[in-house]
């Protein structure tokens, strides 16, 4: 085990485990749930990597009570999770479905049971299917879809549950599945992500407002994607580059529910946002939330470049640099998730940070029924190591979530790139647990342990 020094102990510090619905709960048309964006999208051909597709994924529908054990065995006190809005609503809006809430009912009551504390995400992706045919993020309307979705889920869920997230990375599902096309629902162009973007930005914010106005003690909080991106030269253009990239990976759902708008100046192609503005949508777009959750993997180089458009930026990829990757071709680098932390508080003066997900996959191999994973254990302890660095500098970091639980159908790349702190056999759906699941157990107890206010060397 990596040794180091964490810094002062916090008691109230939250360790976590993040997982997602479409990513684990298979069953896509289990008990009356109906299709998603994700659904349809994963089983048309030429998709995702090998034909693969989430329908029956990690069967968390049914094994969430053997997953829930093995996150109180490794004494996790916290496991975020997203619910899927076409379970409990299969056409978007309208008549719930009973047999989809009483699942999360159960989830949550078997988290209560054995002292995990549940963390909901509202919306991690999966837009119900038949909202997608009426044109999904890119219709206004998706905000009195959304919520009718919040308030059917906070109201039922509120005498149970605290901890709220809105969106997860919304710059990831807007940019994949409304400019590139390359996720759901695979549309592509400026006109499609210019209105997405705004319609989730003002459900960013509406969402908050719902949880809050019928949860008034719920922590309301929501995620957002995030890399220190760097110049590849000091030459001006290449900085301009950086600075248009992070407009675009870092500022563009923070700042507007700030109260700061789109970072115009700094990407002018956000402009076409503008389009899309009626009056009074500045005031709709901000939100106070209690948490802010990033989530951060890896750095981004760049450099200018005329070919791209809207940007006049491309990636200078890690495999050209030289340096060591995960198995998402993501540069490991620490020092990212250290200058996210100093960079956004330095920026906007957040009253409460959370890192919501943060891990990496790596190749595993299953010797004598065990998985020595020491590249995720080293990547684990560094990248914790540098958060905790962070807090103890003065940032307000409140809690720290591994992505992820288990293997899990990772979009787009299918079930190659494994997360996991648990490994999964996905014909058997036999579980074993990683030595990176035992490194994290033992970290989070050391660091529990510890009077409140004595330094812990892990
Ligand atoms: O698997 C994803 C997750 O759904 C969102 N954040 C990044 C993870 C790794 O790519």
């Amino acid at each position: 085990m990596t040794e180091f020094t964490a810094g002062e102990s916090d008691p109230n510090f939250k360790w976590g485990v993040s997982t997602a619905a479409y990513q684990t709960e298979g069953a896509i048309l289990t008990d009356g749930k109906g299709l998603s964006i994700w659904d349809e999208f994963s089983n048309r051909p030429g998709k995702i990597y090998n034909g693969q597709n989430g329908n029956q994924a990690c069967d968390f529908y049914h094994r969430y009570p053997e997953d829930l054990t093995i996150i109180q065995q490794l004494g996790i006190p916290n496991f975020r999770f997203s619910i899927a809005w076409s379970r409990v609503l299969p056409q978007g809006v309208g008549a719930p479905n009973q047999a989809g809430i009483d699942f999360y009912d159960r989830l949550i009551d078997s988290c209560l049971e054995r002292s995990i504390e549940p963390w909901i995400t509202l919306y991690h992706w999966d837009l119900p299917a038949i909202l997608q045919q009426q044109g999904g993020w890119t219709n206004r309307d998706v905000i009195g879809w959304f919520t009718e979705y919040v308030e059917l889920v906070a109201s039922h869920f509120k005498d149970r549950v605290e901890n709220w997230m809105v969106l997860n990375e919304p710059i990831v599902f807007t940019g994949a599945g409304y400019f590139l096309g390359i996720h759901a629902p695979g549309k592509r162009g400026m006109k499609n992500f210019s209105s997405a973007v705004h319609h989730a930005a003002l459900c960013q914010a509406e969402g908050g407002r719902v949880i809050r106005d019928l949860h008034s003690s719920a922590q309301v909080g929501t995620t957002f994607s995030c890399s220190l991106v760097e110049p590849a030269s000091s030459s001006r253009r290449d900085v301009r580059a950086a600075q248009r990239v992070d407009a675009l990976l870092n500022r563009m759902f923070i700042e507007p529910s700030l109260g700061r708008g789109y970072p115009i100046d700094q990407l002018p192609a956000l402009a076409r946002l503008e389009k899309h503005m009626k009056s009074g949508d500045e005031e709709l777009l901000k939100f106070d939330f209690d948490f802010i959750g990033l989530q951060c993997y890896t750095r981004e180089v760049v450099r200018h470049s005329w070919s791209m458009p809207y940007l006049f930026a491309r990636q200078v990829s890690p495999h050209k640099r030289g340096v060591p990757t995960t198995l998402m071709g993501w540069e490991v680098c620490e020092d990212s998730i250290y200058h996210i932390l100093k960079n956004f508080h330095r920026r906007y003066h957040l009253k409460n940070i959370i890192i919501t997900e943060n891990g990496a996959a790596f190749a595993d191999s299953v010797r004598c029924g065990e998985i020595n994973d020491y590249e995720r254990q080293q990547y684990l302890s560094n990248h914790i190591q540098a958060c905790l660095r962070a807090k103890q500098e003065g940032i307000p970091l409140s809690g720290y979530f591994v992505w992820t639980l288990t293997d899990n159908f990772e979009w787009a790349e299918g079930y190659r790139p494994t997360f996991g702190l648990v490994h999964i056999n996905f014909q058997t759906q036999k579980r074993i647990i990683k030595q990176s699941g035992y490194l994290y157990a033992d970290l989070i107890q050391q660091y529990l342990k510890q009077p409140k206010g004595q330094n812990v060397n892990i």
